[in-house]
């Protein structure tokens, strides 16, 4: 049912799973001094300790290597490797290199994401991303971890979803830095882009063998009915999360209607140079899609966008997210039918549910049918003809899920965070099983 070659994965985040917040050397990102401001974060939580993966690395390769990943997807802390601008800390360094080396001992393929979030706070003294100046600051960044582990990484993922970037951070502001500012969040998105196409560059210049693309999260929107208006309010969000970063990536423009739109709400574009989507529109190997949830869309006149989301009753993960099987293949035909031919890689999707432990054991009967019915998708999705070559399920092991702290539980292995034990849960037996079958018709 899957291809020999088709890579199963698992995916985390640095400041998700690894703690050592302020160990050898590592200096503060804006997730470290947003996760501390008094009510940001569900239960007070922060991500200090988190998995403590950066002492206990070893022991969740073992895990990776039991369950049979082929690759596993991780980030880089940029301010565990680069401290204060133009130091390189050696430290944050050997930390990366044993991982690695550690991931290849065992057979398992490292994907490297350079951003997931975690902007040191030195880099937000100077303006952020909503500063032109990141975009020197991120090549220097961007030649370090090529240099030092380009040997090794066989794929690299530069930004990992400029959405909740741009729009969770600088607009709704419940993501770091939690800026509430259309003009901020537009700003950010296109400097998230040109980091992409500048890092892109100076990964040919390098001659690397290794396969490179940008990661985003999508997901269809659809008109709740056949009235002009809720097609307009689809279009509209579709343009707002989906079409804002496939287009400049893969037709070198904005989409014109969001720009019109945009304008009309006093967002100013000065800070888009000549040449620049150009940048954004350089070669890229895989496009990796981190998908979760369709939208389903009504008008609303007074609503941001002139839409709301309408609940389609269906059932529901812990976030409230509606499961949708269907459009996961949807976005992927979208994403062929109007922008690229290029692999993509599935580099995030899965499922937070409550989790009972009972005799030792997580029964976790929901996630696994969830991972069911979305693997199935990716099997359809090959079989028209889609060119999907790899599947990471989020999350490799619960983690800090941001603004909802450890209370949502993503992970095929389960975390007990006050004795740091993992326990591989069904779901992530019934996934070695599939991976070692290469088929859905594992046994649970
Ligand atoms: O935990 C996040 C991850 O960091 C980015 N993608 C979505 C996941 C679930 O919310």
């Amino acid at each position: 049912m899957f291809e020999k070659d088709f890579i199963f994965g698992a995916a985390t985040a640095a400041y998700q799973i690894e703690g050592a917040h302020d160990s050898d050397g590592k200096t503060s990102s804006i997730w470290d001094v947003f996760s501390h401001i008094p009510g940001k974060i569900a239960n007070g939580d922060n991500g200090d300790v988190a998995c403590d993966h950066y002492h206990l690395y070893e022991n969740d390769i073992a895990l990776m290597k039991e369950i049979g990943l082929d690759s596993y997807r991780f980030s880089v802390s940029w301010p565990r490797v680069i401290p204060h601008p133009g130091h390189v800390n050696e430290k944050g360094i050997d930390f990366y290199n044993r991982l690695i080396d550690k991931l290849l001992d065992n057979g398992i393929s490292p994907m490297l994401t350079m951003y997931h979030w975690d902007l040191p706070q030195w880099m937000y003294e100077k303006g952020g991303w909503i500063s032109r100046e990141i975009c020197g600051y991120f090549e220097d960044y961007s030649e370090l971890l090529f240099n030092k582990f380009g040997d090794r990484v066989k794929y690299w993922v530069t930004h990992n979803e400029p959405y909740c970037i741009s729009m969770l951070g600088h607009l709704y502001g419940q993501h770091a830095p939690g800026h509430k500012n259309l003009q901020d969040a537009i700003q950010t998105a296109h400097h998230l882009l040109l980091t992409h196409g500048r890092a892109l560059n100076i990964f040919r210049q390098t001659g690397l063998k290794s396969k490179i693309g940008i990661t985003l999260n999508l997901g269809p929107a659809y008109p709740y009915s056949e009235t002009e208006t809720d097609k307009l309010a689809a279009s509209r969000y579709d343009g707002f999360a989906n079409r804002w970063f496939l287009e400049p990536l893969f037709k070198g423009q904005y989409p014109v209607d969001m720009l019109d739109y945009y304008e009309s709400n006093h967002i100013d574009f000065s800070h888009i140079q000549d040449d620049d989507l150009k940048i954004i529109n350089g070669e890229t190997d895989f496009l990796g899609v981190n998908y979760y949830m369709d939208f389903n869309m009504r008008y609303d006149r007074d609503a941001f966008l002139q839409g709301s989301h309408v609940d389609m009753g269906r059932k529901k993960t812990a976030m409230g997210w509606e499961i949708s099987p269907e459009g996961f293949i949807d976005i992927v035909r979208q994403i062929r039918e109007k922008y690229t031919d290029i692999p993509v890689m599935i580099t995030e999707n899965g499922s937070a549910f409550k989790d009972e432990i009972k005799n030792g054991e997580i029964e976790d009967t929901e996630r696994l049918e969830y991972l069911r019915s979305h693997l199935e998708a990716v099997v359809k999705m090959n079989e028209e003809g889609l060119n999907v070559i790899a599947y990471y399920v989020w999350s490799l092991m619960d983690n800090f899920e941001w603004a909802f702290g450890y209370d949502k539980r993503f992970g095929i292995i389960g975390v007990d965070y006050d004795s740091q034990k993992r326990i591989i849960k069904k779901s992530g037996r019934y996934y070695s099983n599939i991976i070692k079958k290469r088929s859905l018709q594992a046994i649970e």
